[in-house]
């Protein structure tokens, strides 16, 4: 074992260079080339690294202190022979007497000088190291850490949302530019969570793959709701008019076949599906889900509104599992108990559309030459344009309006 003191190498000549980062403490066990310093100037960021390999049994610097050429960073209990052999010993060991000699190996190996493209940014040196081997402006990346420091996750957030940048722009779409909002006020990064993460990716996805055509329709539910209220009061249940749109979308998709299909992987066929599985948009405070329910053209609506309610009251406490999110044929997002007129909504692939629908409200409707007080339902068909003509989507959403116009109680 040798005792060796580890100093600042040539560092281009700079001459009493700040200290802005310590990367070594006593205990720590260095290999030859570990970063020990980083040093700022004006001109340079440099990484000070080992040229021994050894226990740190001494660090003799500090942040804020300023060095230069041949000040003493640390003591270092060598474990390489080639140390032992050019050590500057410090004190014998073993009771062994060497007389001092210079390390060579400091004297010769320059440190690597990293221009500092900003010296406002507050980086350390593994963060400056991948800066500059991918040649990133660390001015773009937006800072994290405590006093606007880049962490590495900040450049590995920057370097993966470059990545993604660079596969859509193979797509023809222009790059959004990387923005630092924290110039502007202060912010709170908040992560996605899982659920998000994933339907986001659905979701652009099917943005980018589907030509979306929205197709907006109203229906007169005036009666549906009298029923409705009705039948809640008799059955005691939460009996929501999505029940009835349920119910009445099975039987469109039976009566628009091209509605219940998917394009095969080749997208020269239609698969046409003989089951009637429904997949309803569930708000949960992780995200959206979709749960299907199955054979709808089978149940009845009590059944439905039963079912309706485990599974949104499963999605919300995350209970629901793969397969109940599986083989649906056709999706409804319905936000109208919360509130708003119409919106576009995003088709779930592998299936060809979707049915938004918003809040309904009371509206004057001009019939048999008079104005009447009539509850108007708002309707969104968002639809692959591949798949379905326009007309088409005129007449599903018109067959719609008209079912849910109906006088509901003959229909039980
Ligand atoms: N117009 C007016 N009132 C409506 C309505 C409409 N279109 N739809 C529902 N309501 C009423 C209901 O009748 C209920 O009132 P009552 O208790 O007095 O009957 C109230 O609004 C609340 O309904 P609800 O939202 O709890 O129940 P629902 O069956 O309509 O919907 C569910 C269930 C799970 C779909 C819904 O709670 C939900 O999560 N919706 C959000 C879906 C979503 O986020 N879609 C967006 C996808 S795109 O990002």
């Amino acid at each position: 074992m040798t005792i060796k003191n580890i100093t600042v190498p040539d560092i281009g000549g700079a001459t009493d260079v700040v200290v802005i980062e310590v990367l070594v403490k006593v205990g720590d066990t260095v290999k030859v080339d570990t970063s020990l310093l980083t040093l700022e100037s004006d001109k340079a960021t440099m990484e000070v690294p080992s040229s021994d390999e050894g226990l740190v049994k001494e660090v003799k610097v500090k942040v804020g202190d300023k060095v230069s050429q041949g000040s003493i960073i640390l003591v270092l209990e060598c474990t390489s022979v080639e140390a032992a052999k050019t050590a500057v010993i410090e004190k014998p060991v073993n009771n062994a007497v060497t007389a001092p000699v210079p390390s060579p190996a400091l004297a010769s190996t320059p440190v690597e000088v990293v221009p500092v493209t900003n010296a406002s940014v507050h980086a350390g040196p593994v963060v400056r190291k991948i800066a500059h081997e991918l040649d990133i402006d660390l001015k773009k990346v937006a800072p994290t850490g405590p006093k606007q420091r880049i962490l590495k996750e900040d450049i590995l957030n920057y370097v993966k949302a470059r990545l993604a940048q660079a596969a859509s722009s193979g797509t023809g779409l222009p790059v959004a530019p990387t923005v630092d909002f924290a110039k502007f006020g202060s912010v709170e990064v908040q992560a996605l969570s899982r659920i998000k993460k994933l339907s986001g990716k659905n979701l652009h996805r099917n943005w980018l793959l589907i030509p979306h055509i929205t197709q907006f329709g109203e229906a007169d539910i005036t009666e549906l709701e009298a029923f409705r209220l009705e039948q809640k009061e008799k059955h005691g249940i939460k009996l929501t008019p999505l029940v009835f749109i349920m119910k009445v979308v099975a039987s469109a998709l039976e009566a628009f076949p091209q509605f219940n299909a998917s394009l095969d992987a080749s997208g020269d066929n239609l698969i046409l599906k003989k089951y009637f599985h429904i997949g309803v948009a569930v708000d949960t405070p992780e995200g959206l889900v979709v749960p299907v329910i199955r054979d709808v053209d089978k149940k009845g609506l009590i059944e439905l509104a039963k079912e309706l309610s485990i599974v949104s009251e499963k999605a919300r406490n995350k209970q629901l599992t793969a397969n109940d999110m599986q083989g649906g044929c056709f999706s409804i997002s319905s936000l109208g108990g919360i509130g708003g007129t119409a919106f576009t909504p995003i088709v779930n692939m592998p299936e060809v559309a979707i049915l938004g629908v918003s809040k309904s409200s009371i509206k004057p409707i001009y019939q048999e030459g008079q104005f009447v007080p009539r509850l108007m339902l708002p309707l969104s068909l968002s639809y692959d344009h591949r798949v379905i003509d326009g007309a088409d989507g005129a007449r599903f959403i018109t067959y719609l309006s008209t079912r849910l116009s109906e006088t509901w109680n003959l229909l039980l």
